[in-house]
Parts: C-alpha cells; sequence; structure tokens
C-alpha cells in the first residue's frame, strides 16, 4: 500500500514535469486526474479503509502528505502560470458611473440659489414630534387646520406624546431657532410624509424645502423681492411672482406663490406655438401662464414666540416649496410616482 502511494507520487510529478508552463487546460486534467475529488489519489485513500490500525497509523500520514504535497504543486505552479499574468496592454474595465437622481439635481439647483442669497442649510429630524410639526406652528390639538396634512402617526395620544412623520419641513423652524437668535436665514430641505391617495401630482413621500428669515423689520416687500430673486435665478431672469392670499396657520398674511409659467412664459393667449402646448394652449400652466410655487408668508407672532423671539422687536416671513413637483416642471415628467420606480432606465434619461 505504501508502494502505491509512492509509485502515484512519482507517477504524478513526472507528468507534471511534463506539463508545459502556459497549457491550462492540460495542468486542470491532470488535477481532476490526481487531485480531484475521484482522482487517483482519493482512489487510493479510499482503501486504507480496509487496513489494519496499525497498518492505517503507518501509512495514512504517508498518504496525506502526499495528497497535500500534490495539491501544493498544482498551486504553487498555478500561481506562477499563464493565468495569473497581467497584460498590462489590455485597455481597462471602466466602472460604470452613476448620476444624481433629478428630484437631487433640482434640490441642489434649488439650495444653491438660496446659498448665493447668503441663508444657511439646516435640517431636522423626518420622524418629529407633534410639538414642533404642529403645536409650535399654531396648530393645536383637534383644531381643523390639522386636516389640511394627513398624517401618519407612529404614536398616537396625548399631544404631548405624540410622533408622527413630519408632514412639512416647517417644524425645522422651530428647532432652528431653539439655537439661533435673529437676524436668521436659513432653508430647510427634506423629506415628508403624508398619508396621501397617491396619484400622478401627490405623493405620499415627497421632499420640499423651507425657507425662514426673521430680523428687524423684515416686511411683505422683502418676502416678495426674496421670492422673486430666487424664482429668476431658478428659471431666467424674465420670471415674474404673483402673490395670492392663502391659509397657514403658522403665517400671517399667508399667500400661494406662483410664478409665470417658465414653458410658455406667461403667454396665455392662443395662438402660442412653442413647448408644452396641446389643444391650444401650454400644458404647463393650462393657459393661465402661472405656474403654482410655493406657499408663503409672515411668520405668525404665536410663532414668534414659540421660538421665543420678540415680536414686537423682529418680524419675518417663511415658505416652503415642493420639490417633486419643481422636477416635474423642471424635466416635464408627467407623474410624480416616476422618481420613486427604482426604475434605473427612468432614471439614466435626465
Ligand atoms: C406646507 O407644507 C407648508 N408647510 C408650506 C409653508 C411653509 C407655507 C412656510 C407657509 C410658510 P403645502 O401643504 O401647501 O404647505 O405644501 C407645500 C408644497 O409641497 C406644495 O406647494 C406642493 O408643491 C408640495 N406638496 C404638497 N403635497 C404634496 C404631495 N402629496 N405630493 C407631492 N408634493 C406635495
Amino acid at each position: 500500500m505504501k508502494d502505491a502511494f509512492l509509485s502515484l507520487q512519482k507517477e504524478a510529478t513526472d507528468t507534471f514535469k511534463n506539463i508545459k508552463e502556459t497549457d491550462n487546460r492540460a495542468r486542470e486534467a491532470w488535477r481532476s486526474l490526481y487531485v480531484g475529488r475521484k482522482g487517483k489519489v482519493a482512489l487510493l485513500m479510499k482503501q486504507l479503509a480496509g487496513l489494519s490500525v496499525e497498518e492505517k497509523k503507518e501509512i495514512g500520514p504517508i498518504a496525506n502528505a502526499i495528497k497535500q504535497e500534490l495539491m501544493q504543486l498544482f498551486k504553487t505552479h498555478d500561481a506562477r502560470g499563464a493565468n495569473a499574468r497581467i497584460d498590462m496592454s489590455l485597455p481597462g474595465r471602466i466602472p460604470e458611473r452613476g448620476h444624481e437622481h433629478p428630484l437631487y439635481q433640482v434640490m441642489d439647483q434649488v439650495i444653491s440659489v438660496f446659498l448665493g442669497m447668503g441663508f444657511d442649510v439646516v435640517e431636522g429630524p423626518e420622524i418629529e414630534l407633534g410639538y414642533y410639526n404642529f403645536s409650535a406652528l399654531n396648530i393645536p390639538k383637534d383644531h381643523p387646520a390639522r386636516d389640511m396634512w394627513d398624517t401618519f402617526y407612529v404614536r398616537h395620544g396625548k399631544e404631548e406624546e405624540s410622533v408622527v412623520l413630519r408632514t412639512h419641513t416647517s417644524p425645522v423652524q422651530i428647532r432652528a431657532m431653539e439655537h439661533r437668535t435673529p437676524p436668521v436665514r436659513l432653508i430647510v430641505p427634506g423629506r415628508v410624509f403624508r398619508h396621501e391617495a397617491t396619484d400622478a401630482t401627490h405623493g405620499s413621500n415627497f421632499f420640499q424645502l423651507e425657507g425662514l428669515v426673521i430680523d428687524k423689520g423684515i416686511r411683505v416687500t422683502d418676502l416678495m423681492g426674496c421670492l422673486s430673486a430666487a424664482m429668476k435665478g431658478l428659471y431666467g431672469k424674465d420670471t415674474t411672482i404673483r402673490l395670492r392670499p392663502s391659509y397657514f396657520p403658522f403665517v400671517e398674511p399667508g399667500f400661494e406663490v406662483d410664478i409665470s409659467c417658465m414653458m410658455c412664459g406667461g403667454s396665455t393667449q392662443p395662438p402660442y406655438q412653442g413647448g408644452g402646448r396641446r389643444d391650444g394652449g401650454c400644458s404647463v400652466c393650462k393657459r393661465t401662464g402661472w405656474v403654482e410655487m410655493l406657499g408663503a408668508g409672515m411668520v405668525h407672532p404665536v410663532v414668534l414666540k414659540n421660538m421665543k423671539v420678540d415680536s414686537r422687536k423682529y418680524s419675518g416671513f417663511a415658505f416652503g416649496m415642493g420639490i417633486d413637483r419643481m422636477m416635474m416642471l423642471a424635466y416635464g415628467i408627467p407623474d410624480i410616482r416616476l422618481g420613486y420606480s427604482g426604475d434605473v432606465e427612468f432614471v439614466r434619461q435626465f
């Protein structure tokens, strides 16, 4: 038996020496024939089972050593062989580069416009206390104004204990002012959540960007000037804005801010022949010439009080815009849900 192992060792070693270094196929055949799972060494080792205990003690270690030696011979050679050589002249494999999601592209554009106007960027938690999301923003419990936001409750209960997925970025106004004193100029980009029946323009998960300015003598005209400059920065110098009265509990007065249509340039009169036209008018502004862009208003004195800001000395304005809808306008995306579909083919277009 011992001789059988020794002669197999010699046979295997001699055969291996005769294989050309570049002949990968022959080397692989050698590996399979001698040290493979059903190779000659394995077959011979099976026969060890029929030996006496004494013989096993003597031959077992020899058999194992031969097996290891042959496997090592193959491995060592393989490491130096043709397989392991690197052809430096081959062109490298270039990994595919991704790019920012269109939502973040738009978000970054908006942020950079406001950074240019001297605003700071602040962030806050997506899971928020009911206090910050509602009460501190002058929306008391059971007030009908809460119906404006369909809320996902993480913990429903007493007001001071309730926890929600924030329905807007406005709670960060309050949080930010816990560590600041006026004058402040800040923006808050972030994800928000609403218990919406989703459709082409409504998501249950979308992005907003909030703005807050507080200083001495801030007036509605400052709000108008600031938002007008920002919208010109985003949509071109000919862009104009208009304010319509609206209601948000945390501002007084409150406005909806529209901008002149970026597609038809505010032309309401047919025959308009530019982009976005369908059946006798611009499909983006529906021939009104205006596109709804933001909610805004002068910060309510109750909210200033909750921020520990003296409303006799200071005043301010706040605004909030929906980034998803801005993305839809910027890229002509017909359905808000496409942005969250995880479809790479969709994202690659932008
Ligand atoms: C607010 O959320 C206020 N916090 C904004 C605000 C801030 C007003 C500061 C005054 C002062 P509103 O619910 O209208 O307001 O939402 C703001 C924007 O978010 C909308 O103009 C819209 O662009 C976007 N938006 C609202 N609901 C959805 C939705 N379900 N899906 C996608 N975008 C939405």
